[in-house]
């Protein structure tokens, strides 16, 4: 039997007008990394984003997005950020270590200043990988960091307001404390 429960919906809008946001990204690999931070600012600039609304700041390498982008949460100027780097396969077990950090990080940041920290961290074997995801056959992974920055500066935004559909249950419909 096909249930009638009605859940409630809570959607992020892709409408970036009004928001701030900071992108961090690294230098190392720049010929992909800038590649995936303009398809990153065209996915704001076409939702609705001025360009003073969004900051860029760039690191060395991956290993040092975390920082970057924890030094920027804690500025309280921002409603999304995005970390951007790719990291690529060597011959050694660095890139293991490069890429569970800088992951690792990321999440630490996120999680400790509640602020929507976008992973925009290409992982790839090879070159060729990492140019397919970054505006070749797989589309842009930058365009699509942007969208999930300004869907979660939205959907954080509206659940901290409380301003969600359903109206505030008043009186009797209100749940009785234990
Ligand atoms: N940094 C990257 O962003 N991508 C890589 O592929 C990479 N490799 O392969 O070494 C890389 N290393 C540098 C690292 O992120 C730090 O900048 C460096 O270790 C200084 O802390």
């Amino acid at each position: 039997m096909a249930s009638k429960l009605q859940a409630e919906r809570i959607d992020g809008e892709l409408k970036a007008s009004g928001l701030r946001f900071g992108i961090v990204v690294s230098r190392f690999n720049g010929f992909i990394t800038e590649r995936l931070l303009a398809a990153a600012v065209d996915a704001l600039e076409r939702a609705g984003a001025g360009g003073e609304d969004v900051d860029v700041v760039r690191v060395p390498g991956a290993f040092e997005l975390p920082l970057g982008a924890k030094k920027l949460a804690a500025t309280g100027r921002y409603d999304a950020l995005i970390a951007i780097g790719c990291v690529l396969r060597g011959e050694t077990t660095h890139y293991d270590y490069v890429c569970s950090e800088t992951a690792r990080g990321l999440q630490l940041a996120q999680m400790d200043s509640g602020l929507p920290i976008i992973f925009c961290v290409l992982t790839c074997d090879t070159l060729e990988q990492a140019v397919d995801r970054a505006g070749l056959k797989g589309g842009n992974k930058g365009f699509e960091a942007g969208l999930a920055a300004i869907e979660m500066a939205q959907l954080s935004r509206k659940l901290a307001s409380g301003k969600t559909a359903k109206p505030k249950l008043s009186g009797a419909g209100k749940r009785r404390r234990k």
